[in-house]
């Protein structure tokens, strides 16, 4: 499909922590989006640095860098209709108190700090921060059994 895009999502140590890598994973699967690339790996500084480079330099940065890295994260690939505007949206506002019910961190989170989700905002910082992640050769590509039902 022409509208197909590829977003990057990562559980973040507090959401592999709670054991709620499966919660967030069903909530992107039962709409329709699927998995195309996934792996649990602890980030180095660096990596972490890499990753949170736009927020370099903000007050919070010293503390998201240590606790990005602090545990185990899933690191993911999904793909589907405007998966980038659409998994933004399942994951909500930031700041789980203004994030609505109903999504990732109005159900899961508390604070800003330890929001359990990431999710890349644009298509195009996607494929920068995935690529920190994936060779291209780790990304999948497959039909679901029921594309003719969630897609017309
Ligand atoms: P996003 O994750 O919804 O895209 P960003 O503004 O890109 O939000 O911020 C990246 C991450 O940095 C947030 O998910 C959050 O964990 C953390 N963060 C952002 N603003 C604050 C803050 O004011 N205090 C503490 N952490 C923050
Ligand atoms: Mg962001």
């Amino acid at each position: 499909m022409s509208d197909f895009e590829r977003e990057f999502v990562m559980v973040k140590p507090d959401g592999v922590k709670r054991r709620l890598v499966g919660n967030i994973i069903s909530r992107l699967e039962q709409v329709g989006l699927r998995v195309v690339a996934m792996k649990m790996l602890q980030l180095t500084k660096g990596m972490a640095e890499k990753h949170y480079v736009i927020h370099k330099g903000k007050p919070f940065y010293d503390g998201l860098i240590k606790f990005i890295s602090s545990g185990p994260v899933v690191a993911m690939i999904i793909e589907g209709k405007d998966a980038v505007k659409r998994v933004r949206k399942i994951a909500g506002a930031t700041n789980p108190m203004d994030a609505e019910a109903g999504t990732i961190r109005g159900d899961l989170a508390m604070v800003i700090g330890r929001n359990v989700v990431h999710a890349a905002d644009s298509p195009e910082n996607a494929k920068i921060e995935y690529s920190i992640y994936f060779k291209e050769s780790e990304i999948v590509s497959y039909e679901m059994i029921n594309e003719d039902w969630v897609y017309e």
